[in-house]
């Protein structure tokens, strides 16, 4: 880490202005907004617990990481499902999602995954992450992803839907390759997932009445996600706009865990991926900071992290996990390595009491930032 980089002694609302990507300008001001650089891993078994969790601790954070796939009874409704009550809850307490995927494949699979599938994380994560082992084209694949994704969540789809009495078994839509218009399904323009899994024979065969199908195509005039949920909390964090649509990416450059195998080259390579795409990488999981041109104003958020418990000795030597997890206090992470927002998990999870101990370990993440600035 270069100790003199202009980053580290430069407050979070002056970063904002110079942010490339309008998503970590966004987080910036967040931070500044909530005198908060805490992240909730949110690791916990149950969707239930999730939800929970995020509503309690909603007001310490700025950004909520999960892992999607370690939760039990996921509810994958785009609209009432567990990714759209985050959504909710994250416009009402303002904090942004993180899907920690650490997407790593080659560039197509990366897409759909990403895209598609059953969780749809696009849709209701801002950011997520990538191993690059798979090479650099891999960010590239995913930018256009997002991209697309953004330009098609730009517009809302609304769809009507009558039916009437069958006069024949062809079915002539016009709808086979795309509407009256020849304009395809959103979803098929990235790439055609999905397109060919139902044949127009197959179609023919499940006909009863004949079904007229109309799209038109709206703009969106406020950022879209998924906006109603089941509990109809439909409250707006004061003091900011909702957050942009565009989705951003971090870089997987090191790990908190022991005997890590990513090298030297592979953390660098990450830096020139970040560089190259800096409309779509917002930044780092790291465990130092990685800013070292002079323009780079990326943002390091980083995971490994613990307090001891309150009244004990704040400096001394924190214990690992048992499983290879390694832990740093914030003020190592934020004053000497340099990171801008630190992930906390099972420091906060498992305490007595969740949402005071995440009050905690944001009082003392922000103390240390203050401290780097020279503001306090
Ligand atoms: P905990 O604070 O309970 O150790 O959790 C850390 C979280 O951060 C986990 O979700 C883990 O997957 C993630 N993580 C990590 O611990 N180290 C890394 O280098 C990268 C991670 O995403």
């Amino acid at each position: 880490m270069s100790q003199k980089h202009p980053t580290l002694t430069t407050p979070f609302g002056e970063r904002a202005k110079q942010a490339d990507h309008p998503l970590t300008e966004y987080l910036y001001r967040l931070m500044v907004l909530k005198s908060s650089n805490l992240c909730l891993s949110a690791d916990v078994h149950t969707a239930r617990e999730l939800v929970t969790l995020a509503d309690k601790a909603g007001p310490s954070i700025v950004v909520l990481k999960t892992h999607y796939d370690l939760i039990s009874g996921w509810d994958y409704n785009p609209v009432t499902g567990t990714g759209a009550k985050l959504a909710a809850l994250a416009r009402k307490h303002g904090f942004l999602i993180f899907e920690d995927r650490k997407f790593v494949d080659i560039g197509k699979t990366v897409q759909m995954q990403y895209t598609a599938g059953t969780a749809r994380i696009i849709d209701w994560a801002h950011i997520t992450n990538a191993n690059i082992d798979a090479g650099k084209d891999m960010v590239w694949a995913m930018a256009e992803a997002a991209a697309k994704w953004k330009e098609r969540i730009n517009y809302e789809v609304k769809t009507s839907v009558t039916v009437g009495t069958p006069v024949s078994d062809h079915f002539d839509d016009g709808l086979e390759n795309g509407d009256e218009n020849g304009r395809l399904d959103p979803r098929e323009q990235l790439g055609g997932y999905g397109s060919n899994d139902r044949g127009a024979d197959a179609r023919k065969g499940s006909i009863v009445s004949i079904t007229t199908v109309t799209q038109s195509f709206e703009p969106a005039g406020s950022p879209r996600l998924p906006k109603s949920i089941s509990e109809g909390d439909e409250s707006v964090f004061p003091g900011i706009e909702e957050p942009p649509t565009d989705r951003g990416l971090l870089l997987l450059a090191q790990m908190s865990s022991k005997g890590c195998l990513m090298t030297r080259e592979y953390t660098q390579a990450c830096v020139e991926a970040a560089r190259e795409h800096k409309n779509f990488v917002m930044g780092y999981v790291a465990q130092e900071s990685l800013n070292t041109a002079p323009d780079d104003n990326f943002i390091h958020i980083t995971p490994g992290c613990k307090l001891p418990p309150e009244g004990e000795e704040e400096n001394g030597h924190i214990k690992g996990d048992g499983l290879g997890q390694q832990y740093n206090t914030p003020a190592k992470l934020i004053n000497i390595k340099g990171t801008d927002i630190i992930i906390v998990g099972r420091g906060i999870i498992c305490a007595d009491d969740p949402p005071s101990e995440a009050e905690r370990y944001r009082k003392k993440a922000w103390k240390a930032y203050l401290s780097r600035v020279g503001l306090e």
